[in-house]
């Protein structure tokens, strides 16, 4: 697919989608959507991709949520399928197998908090702005945010957010848990990458069994929950990377992680 609104790299295994459409602060419409989702569904399949960062292009939006002109006459069938190509997406970016940052340059309004909520980490420029803003408009968020929303930062503060439509700074997303950090504007792709080295550099399956045990087991009850934490964690026994993890760290050594 050829890419008119995103840029996609992939350099030493990490993948990086940035979001560029500045002339709309990268608002999503139908075709940045489908793009993100074509490229997204490579990182996925890609077993030399290890990580995924998403940004926004510029300094000013990581995404300023879903495209207002485009949403403003649809009808429900239409307003639906742009939803649910929506839910596709990210739930693809939060059950891949392998990790992904979102580096949150600028404002990250609507659907640009509920994009960042998809990924498994949240790094935020110092100028990030968040906010479910679309009650203001006479919608509720239709990406997540009412779910991923509370299950990040907890019902209280989810509904001050959603309800009152206001926007929170960087300082403020991270005092209530929606980011894991903030850092200065100038140091947020150097910041982004250097951790997704560290994940890239983790043995994949261990990763991907952390992922499925955390994304599946959250919504359980505790007795469930605990029997898949159990059951991946003994498949990781299945792998020469537990052993290799295990001698490496009796030999006082740096593991050589080969993927098996
Ligand atoms: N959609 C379309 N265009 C946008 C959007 C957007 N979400 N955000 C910004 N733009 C455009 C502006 O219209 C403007 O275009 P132009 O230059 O042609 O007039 C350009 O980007 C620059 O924006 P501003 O001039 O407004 O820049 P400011 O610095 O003054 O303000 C803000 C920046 C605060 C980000 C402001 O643009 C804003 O409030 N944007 C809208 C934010 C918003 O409400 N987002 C939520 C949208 S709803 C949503 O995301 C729901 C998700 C899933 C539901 C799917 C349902 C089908």
């Amino acid at each position: 697919m050829e890419y008119k609104n995103i840029l996609f790299s992939v350099e030493e295994g990490i993948a990086t989608i940035t979001f560029n459409r500045p002339k709309a602060l990268n608002a999503m419409n139908p075709e940045i959507l489908s793009e993100f989702l074509d490229a997204a569904t490579i990182c996925k399949k890609d077993d030399n991709i290890k990580v995924l960062i998403l940004t926004g292009s510029g300094d000013k939006a990581f995404v300023a949520g879903a495209d207002i002109s485009h949403m403003q006459n649809l009808c429900a069938q239409d307003a639906l399928a742009f939803m649910e190509m929506g839910h596709q997406t990210l739930r693809l970016v939060e059950e891949m197998p392998k990790a992904s940052i979102a580096a949150i340059n600028g404002f990250a309004l609507g659907g640009g908090t509920e994009i960042s909520m998809a990924c498994d980490i949240r790094i935020a420029s110092e100028k990030a702005v968040f906010g479910q803003p679309e009650i203001l408009i006479g919608l509720i968020p239709g990406w997540g945010g009412t779910q991923r929303l509370p299950r990040l930062v907890g019902m209280g503060i989810a509904k001050e957010i959603i309800l009152g439509g206001g926007q929170i700074d960087a300082k403020r997303a991270y005092e209530i848990g929606l980011v894991n950090r903030v850092v200065p504007a100038a140091d947020l792709m150097v910041e982004a990458k250097k951790f997704a080295k560290k994940l890239a550099s983790m043995p994949p399956f261990t990763m991907k069994m952390a992922k499925y045990s955390i994304n599946y087991g959250y919504d359980l009850a505790l007795d469930n929950a605990n029997k898949l934490e159990v059951e991946c964690c003994a498949q990781c026994f299945s792998t020469a990377d537990q052993k290799e993890g295990m001698k490496a760290f009796l030999e006082k050594r740096k593991p050589n992680f080969t993927g098996r």
